[in-house]
């Protein structure tokens, strides 16, 4: 059985990210998409909130689970039996970011390999940070996100 998991901050979930999951999902036999704490980030969602709001999404991916994580992601990925990570690449401004995690992570942990994944090129500038600026000034992002997503940011930027 090969497991890998696809970690990240997911603050929240877009089409990009889902893009990459569903790739991951058909070469893999189990996929656990870890929904990092990451309070560096200063995240606008709770992880449980996150993990909720994937969740609709997981419904055609029957082989995928999401749950969340804190700690390393090495250690977290030894305790699930996880022989690999999946980390998404959308051009090369992601590169040096993620080569210095995937050699730190090997450093780590040499057994557990990255892999990284590159999303349809209609993805290729999405990312949650941009989503969430267009959704606090009242942009349209129903094309970034699920619907269910796109109604959580109007929710959550409805006081300001
Ligand atoms: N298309 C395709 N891929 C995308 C897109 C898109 N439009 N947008 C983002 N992605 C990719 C990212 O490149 C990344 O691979 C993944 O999706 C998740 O992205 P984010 O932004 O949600 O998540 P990150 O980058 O904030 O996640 C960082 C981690 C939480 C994984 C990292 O900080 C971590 O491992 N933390 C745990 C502590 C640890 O072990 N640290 C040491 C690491 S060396």
């Amino acid at each position: 059985m090969r497991h890998c998991i696809y970690p990240g901050t997911f603050d929240p979930i877009t089409h990009g990210h889902l893009d990459v999951l569903s790739r991951a999902a058909k070469l893999f036999d189990q996929v656990t998409l870890a929904v990092a704490h990451n309070p560096g980030k200063a995240p606008l969602f709770t992880p449980e909130e996150r993990v909720a709001m994937i969740q609709p999404s997981l419904a055609k991916l029957p082989n995928v689970k999401v749950t969340t994580f804190s700690g390393l992601l090495v250690n977290f990925a030894v305790e699930q039996n996880a022989v690999a990570i999946i980390r998404g690449l959308r051009a090369l401004s992601d590169f040096e970011f993620e080569f210095n995690m995937a050699l730190m992570n090997r450093h780590l942990k040499n057994d557990i390999e990255t892999i990284f994944v590159m999303p349809a090129e209609a993805y290729s500038y999405t990312s949650s940070h941009l989503v969430k600026q267009v959704a606090k000034y009242g942009g349209d992002v129903s094309k970034f996100v699920p619907a269910n997503v796109a109604q959580s940011l109007a929710r959550a930027y409805a006081t300001d």
